[in-house]
This record gives C-alpha cells, sequence and structure tokens, in this order.
C-alpha cells in the first residue's frame, strides 16, 4: 500500500540507530509486540527535533482522558483493564458500499502497520509526542468504498456498562461519539490507530483501534471503535453535546482561540510524571500540511 503521507525531515534528522535501537529493546521488555517487522519500515526513519521527542511508555499510558472509565487523570490506568476486547466487531454503515460487522482484521488486515510519531494535544492544554502504530483511515474508507454524497464520517466507542465506571455514574451522554468532514478523514494525517511502541494499544489507551487526529483537540481522536458510519449530515460530537459554547465540532489545535476558560495560546509538555516546561501551542498542532482544508472559514466561528 502506497503510502501518502510524506514528512518534511531530512536523512540529517533521524534518530542516530543506537538511540532507535535502545529505545526498542525498552519498550520491549513491556511484553510481546504487534508484529515487530511490520512496523520496522521506513516509517521509523523520523524522529526530528527534540519537540518531537516521544513520552515515556509510562506517561503514555498513565496520564490519561477516557472518561468511560472516570474522569480523573489516573482513572483509566486503574479502570480500564475491565474493558473487554474480544471478540471486537465494529459496524459500518451509512453511505458505504460494503456496509456490515467488520473484525479489526477485516478493516485493517493486509495493510502495513506504520509508526508515527505525532504530537497530541489535549484541549485541556498539555501535550505530549506519541509513536502511534496504526494504518491511514483512508485506506480504511477506501477498502469499505465510500458512495458519492457521503461528507462525514461519524465513530461510536463501545459502551460496557459493567465494566465502565463513568458509564454507570453517566458523566457524558454517552456512547462517545465524535466525527470528521470527510475530507479530513481522508487526509494522510489521519490514523486508525492499532497500538503504541510497537505494543498492542492499551485498553486505556483505546484497545483495540481508535482514532488519531493529530491536529485536532485530543478528543477527537476517540478510542475503541465500534461504529463507524457514513453521513452527508454534520454528526454529533459528545463534548460539542456537553457544551456546545467550549467544544466546537472541527476543534482544531489553534493558540489564538482559547477555550472560554482558559488560554490556548501555550501548553505544558508532560514528562516524567510531571508537568514540564510550557511552550507556545502551534497552530493546527505544527501540522501546517491540513491550512488548504479550511481555506476560506473563519476558524473563530468554526472553532
Ligand atoms: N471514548 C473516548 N474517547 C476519548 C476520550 C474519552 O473520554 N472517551 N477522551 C479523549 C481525550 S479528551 C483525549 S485527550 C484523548 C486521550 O488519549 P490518550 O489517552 O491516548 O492520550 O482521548 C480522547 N478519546
Ligand atoms: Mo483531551
Amino acid at each position: 500500500m502506497a503510502h501518502r503521507w510524506t514528512n518534511d525531515l531530512t536523512p540529517a534528522d533521524v534518530t542516530p540507530k543506537e538511540v532507535w535501537l535502545n529505545r526498542r529493546q525498552i519498550v520491549a521488555g513491556l511484553g510481546v509486540g504487534i508484529g515487530a517487522g511490520a512496523i520496522a519500515g521506513p516509517g521509523l526513519a523520523y524522529t526530528p527535533d527534540p519537540s518531537l521527542e516521544p513520552n515515556t511508555f509510562e506517561d503514555i499510558t498513565t496520564y490519561n482522558n477516557f472518561y468511560e472509565f472516570g474522569t480523573a487523570k489516573e482513572d483509566p490506568a486503574k479502570n480500564a483493564h475491565l474493558l473487554q476486547t474480544e471478540p471486537w466487531s465494529i459496524t459500518v454503515n451509512g453511505m458505504v458500499d460494503n456496509p456490515g460487522e467488520y473484525t479489526v482484521e477485516d478493516l485493517i488486515g493486509g495493510f502495513d502497520i506504520e509508526e508515527r510519531i505525532y504530537r497530541f494535544r489535549c484541549v485541556e492544554a498539555w501535550s505530549m509526542v506519541i509513536p502511534w502504530n496504526g494504518v491511514e483511515l483512508a485506506d480504511v474508507l477506501d477498502r469499505v468504498g465510500v458512495q458519492d454524497g457521503a461528507r462525514y464520517v461519524a465513530f461510536e466507542t463501545v459502551v460496557q456498562p459493567e465494566n465502565m465506571i463513568g458509564v454507570r455514574r453517566r458523566v457524558l451522554d454517552f456512547p462517545y461519539v465524535e466525527g470528521l468532514r470527510l475530507d479530513e478523514a481522508r487526509h494522510p494525517l489521519t490514523m486508525m490507530a492499532t497500538g503504541i511502541y510497537g505494543e498492542p494499544m492499551p485498553k486505556q489507551n483505546g484497545a483495540p483501534i481508535r482514532l488519531v487526529v493529530p491536529w485536532k483537540y485530543g478528543f477527537k481522536s476517540i478510542k475503541s471503535i465500534v461504529r463507524i458510519t457514513l453521513t452527508d449530515e454534520e454528526p454529533p460530537t459528545s463534548w460539542n453535546k456537553a457544551n456546545a459554547r467550549e467544544y466546537g465540532f472541527y476543534s482544531n489545535v489553534n493558540p489564538n482561540v482559547d477555550h472560554p476558560r482558559w488560554s490556548q495560546a501555550t501548553e505544558r509538555r508532560i514528562g516524567g510524571g510531571l508537568f514540564q516546561r510550557r511552550q507556545p501551542t502551534l497552530m493546527f498542532n505544527g501540522y501546517d500540511e491540513v491550512a488548504s482544508l479550511y481555506e476560506g472559514m473563519d476558524l473563530t466561528e468554526f472553532y
């Protein structure tokens, strides 16, 4: 499968192989990887400037938002082991040629699992750098066959009340739902991720398969997906339903549009279990290549 995403880094930016291999060994101690061979491709050939130095596996898996498992940052790591991921079935419906029930393998089997180190920015003004493993959503959409007239993709998270304390407490209107405009969904940066650091996706990070949209606030990257719907109407999204004034449909990272209750001009990079240095928030989280998707749109109106 040809990859449509190309990065702007040169060989000079590549992390020395020894550094890479050492990191591999460190994370290899954590368990069995998802086909290490599958990710040992050219996708590894970038870890550029220090701003893309990945967070540790521990940071990424113990400081989470996954409201189905509670509202505190430590809750998902404590409670998500209860998530039942086998069997897992993803309903694909709406304006598609091949609707039906898919396993994860049905959806992504045969595609290269790439590793992509992405900046990840939560709406709450913290950030991390995460090495995701996954495929481009565009490839999945091609597999299910998007029909003419479809304009949006809607996603839904599993609901397991018996296993999810946040669902029982109704901390949000579950199921958690999210959506993208079709051109956003097809953008080569947009991933369906099945792992981090070459490991199967930890439950607290959205096993077995979740969305990653690196130029948008973290809540757009919906976890533990069980439904994908192609539609001609802008779909409802969980945080917009909860508070439309604070959370829009687009939710692009934008230092110039503050959250009503806090500034988005800067962010704190999480590291070593602590918040570290404050740094400027980058427009589109630094992914300038998506700017053309929003040409002519007032991003203060469409926040
Ligand atoms: N189903 C579901 N998906 C979700 C959330 C959630 O509460 N439920 N939280 C979102 C938010 S606010 C963030 S910041 C990211 C966190 O992803 P991570 O745990 O992999 O860092 O997941 C997003 N996806
Ligand atoms: Mo978030």
